[in-house]
């Protein structure tokens, strides 16, 4: 980049970059943000008359749209640029437009001045700095292969097995050595004790079943096998047998990166896993809908029981069958006495539809009762965890007789626990964050003392910070998520560099390039969640109940409005009333269109239709604000708003009876990490309309499956609808070519099978990672347990001490 800025100062742009520079100084705002500098930009090519189009394929233009912000300081401007995805420099600007770099450490203080929290009199500030922990693993070059972190991986690992095969084969024969299920050893025995006879005893083997028929079951031949040196977890047949020790002797022989996968995930190592999601309100039924939960609980509970479900073909797959081997999957949440007429308060839950998958309650500690037998926000729940986990741990080894496997943690609350019972039990840690707030809440890290009473996010960044390095792998639903688009920072991105001021600086946050990042969006329950026009899988009478309760029926308790013409094409959207969501930006957008209003009728399920009925701020405001703009544009008889919690069955006829009259989904969120309705609403077979910003970008392709929107714009959107409307009031053709599309990117891409099948081949290979490379993680983990004890835990107990007074 700094080329390119000598590039404007040597050319005629020079009185163009000091033009706007010197808009820039007329701002009031002293910290701008991309979207700030881009209209200071617009405005500046307005006043001098500067086509925008011409102006953007300029030097300078090119500057500007890498330029994420600009902090003034006197004369002085700092840019920080983001000239390629997961890369940041800093220049400094002087007033006579000299260029220098600035160092991280430079930016981070310069940030801490502008808040006036910058003391160097009293000495440096604790900074971290994860990058030399990273030192040791091999990362990725080339960003657009950022979040394929197992294919990496197993790239690196056959050419260290080709250049160093003694070595890593020797890993190998000890992984092998160390299966087990109740005592029972598994794949090998004592028989074999060299590479060599490892060898030797896999041709011998794959000669010895080859003679026998392919489905001829392995408990026939078991005894025969386990003379050789071989013991229960190769194949469920002589024909599966075989293929596993092919794949293991072509490892031996030519390794290379598909072998060695195909290999691994044979390997019978997972059967116990615990998904930890640690705040609650979890349940099966009746806790949609509430602040905090949502997408989290659908997502966690669908890859439950289909983790189990594909745990258990992989045993049978694997022949343990005979040995009575019962996978096993528990979400581990806290259980919550006053819960409400809900479950959360019982210790034990089969989950529906499963053999083995439970959801496991743990109380929190009674520290003050009047805050620990009710639901607690996620913003305030830091205090509980550590003792929680202690006591999880007991649980858990009690109700799987043994440790689990895998630990996957859910949100920063479930990560931090996930970390710390994975440190205790020595067992592989996957994270997923599902929304990290501090891209969320513009600003958190740079304010985080101001908003520390209502917010808390010294805990919930060390949290993140400690868990997502702790962790063997994460699973994040979008490339996004890890490392944002060429214009956006994504989510882990944001935690590279940043400033907490007072508290600490941090340098490298995390190695974005490391190949523990991987990208495995999750699927949508298919018996909850399907096409509108798969009749016969409908209930009529359902279909009735709820067409009537979209449309027509009166209950003023849970339903709002009534509408004039209830035929017209309905335009639908679900969601919490969370400002983020922007039901309410949404409504605004239908209100300023007169032509939608007169084609179509909006159709919101959200949240509460009262005020009084919320405990949730944010939620109340929404409330009042919807009623407002409702009252503003006169949407009387156009618009309904059903306040009503669905049962899950419920919900999947919703959207198929919005399909039955060829109506639209819209998602107008400010910002959706990943967003479940759109997936929902997709293989329903909706046209969707979905925001641009987050994960929606990534599930829709324009044009082709859905659509997207900028929220923002308010007009853009209206016009983008409506000549779809047009469209399709011409013809239903257009309707059904979206709609049939919708359903195939969801089959063809989002799937639980697909999910979690990737999911149990990554524990697996970063299983046997870990287990090559564990000397060379023990340094990192005891950076990060220091932090713990000594920034997360005085702050949590801070935080505790003010619950006490509650
Ligand atoms: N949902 C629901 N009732 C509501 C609102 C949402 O059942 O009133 C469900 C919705 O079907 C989806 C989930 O909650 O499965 C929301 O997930 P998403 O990822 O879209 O958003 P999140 O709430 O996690 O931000
Ligand atoms: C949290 C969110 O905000 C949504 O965008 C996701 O779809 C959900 O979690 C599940 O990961």
């Amino acid at each position: 980049m700094s080329e390119l800025i000598q590039a404007i100062l040597d050319s005629e742009e020079k009185s163009d970059l000091r033009a706007f520079l010197s808009q820039l100084r007329q701002q009031e705002q002293k910290y701008l943000l991309r979207n700030d500098i881009l209209n200071v930009f617009k405005d500046y090519c307005s006043k001098s008359e500067k086509s925008e189009t011409t102006a953007s394929a300029s030097r300078l233009g090119k500057l500007i749209y890498y330029t994420q912000e600009i902090i003034q300081e006197d004369s002085h401007l700092c840019l920080i640029i983001r000239p390629k995805i997961a890369r940041q420099e800093v220049y400094r600007l002087t007033e006579d437009l000299n260029v220098e770099p600035m160092s991280v450490q430079e930016l981070l203080d310069l940030r801490d001045r502008f808040v006036n929290k910058y003391h160097p009199l009293e000495g440096d500030l604790l900074e971290l700095d994860f990058g030399p922990f990273y030192d040791y693993t091999p990362v990725i070059r080339d960003p657009k292969n950022i979040g394929k972190g197992v294919q990496f991986l197993n790239r690196y690992l056959s050419s260290k097995l080709f250049q160093d095969s003694k070595q890593l084969l020797d890993s190998l024969l000890n992984f092998l050595r160390l299966h087990q299920y109740n005592g029972v050893q598994l794949l090998i025995n004592e028989r074999i004790k060299t590479q060599q006879q490892l060898s030797d005893q896999v041709k011998k083997a794959i000669t010895f079943v080859s003679e026998r028929t392919k489905d001829q079951p392995y408990e026939e031949f078991r005894f025969e096998l386990q003379m050789m040196g071989f013991e229960p977890g190769w194949g469920n047949t002589a024909g599966r047998v075989r293929d596993t020790l092919d794949i293991l002797d072509e490892l031996i022989d030519s390794p290379d990166p598909q072998t060695i996968e195909a290999f691994i995930s044979r390997i019978p190592m997972i059967f116990r896993i615990v998904l930890v999601s640690a705040h609650g309100w979890f349940g099966q039924e009746g806790v949609l809908g509430r602040p905090d939960t949502g997408g989290q609980v659908v997502y966690v509970l669908d890859q439950a029981k289909n983790l189990e479900k594909q745990l258990q073909e992989d045993v049978d797959l694997a022949g343990l069958g005979g040995l009575k081997v019962e996978p096993k999957v528990i979400i581990l949440t806290r259980l919550i006495p006053h819960s409400d007429g809900t479950l959360c308060n019982q210790r034990l839950e089969k989950v529906h539809g499963t053999e083995n998958a439970w959801i496991l309650r743990v109380p929190v500690r009674e520290f003050n009762p009047n805050m620990t037998q009710n639901w607690i926000s996620r913003f305030e729940f830091w205090p509980y965890l550590e003792t929680f986990a202690l006591d999880s741990e007991k649980e858990l080894l009690a109700e799987f007789q043994g440790r689990p496997d895998l630990i996957v943690g859910n949100y920063s609350d479930g990560n931090l626990v996930a970390f710390l019972l994975a440190r205790r039990m020595n067992v592989t840690q996957c994270n997923i964050a599902h929304a990290l707030e501090k891209s969320k809440y513009l600003f958190s890290n740079l304010y985080w003392e101001e908003l520390e009473d209502k917010y808390h996010f010294s805990l919930q960044f060390t949290a993140d910070l400690i868990a997502m390095n702790a962790a063997n792998f994460v699973v994040s639903s979008t490339y996004q998520e890890i490392v944002g688009t060429p214009d956006s920072v994504g989510q882990y991105e944001s935690y590279k560099c940043f400033t907490m001021p007072e508290l600490y600086h941090v340098v490298n946050g995390i190695e974005l390039f490391s190949p523990k990042f991987n990208v495995v969006p999750p699927g949508v329950n298919e018996s909850y969640y399907f096409p509108y026009s798969r009749t016969q899988d409908r209930v009529e009478s359902d279909r009735q109940r709820i067409a009537q309760v979209l449309f027509t029926l009166e209950d003023p308790h849970q339903i709002f409005g009534k509408l004039d013409e209830p035929q017209k094409r309905p335009l639908f959207s679900m969601a919490r009333l969370d400002r983020i969501k922007n039901l309410t930006g949404l409504a605004e957008c239908y209100g300023q269109s007169p032509e939608l209003q007169e084609h179509c009728n909006l159709i919101l399920v959200a949240g509460k239709l009262r005020v009084e009925e919320s405990d949730d701020n944010e939620e109340k405001e929404e409330i009042i604000k919807l009623y407002h703009i409702i009252e503003q544009y006169n949407l009387y008889g156009k618009i309904r708003w059903l306040g009503v919690r669905l049962s899950k069955s419920d919900s999947g006829e919703i959207y198929r009876v919005i399909g039955d009259r060829q109506g639209i989904f819209i998602q107008p969120a400010l910002f959706e990490a990943f967003g479940l309705t759109i997936l929902e609403a997709m293989v329903s077979g909706l046209p969707t309309f979905a925001t641009q910003f987050g994960g929606p970008l990534e599930i829709i392709q324009d044009q082709v499956n859905g659509f997207y929107i900028n929220p923002t714009n308010l007009e853009e959107t209206a016009a983008k609808i409506l000549a779809f409307v047009t469209k399709c009031n011409q013809t239903s053709q257009s309707w059904d070519a979206i709609s049939r599309e919708a359903i195939n990117r969801v089959l063809s891409t989002y799937t639980w099978k697909i999910h979690t099948t990737k999911l149990l081949s990554l524990a697996r290979i970063y299983g046997f990672w870990n287990f090559n490379s564990k000397e060379n993680r023990e340094d990192l983990l005891r950076y990060l347990e220091a932090l713990f004890y000594l920034i997360y835990k005085p702050k949590a107990q801070e935080l505790l001490a003010q619950h006490q007074h509650r």
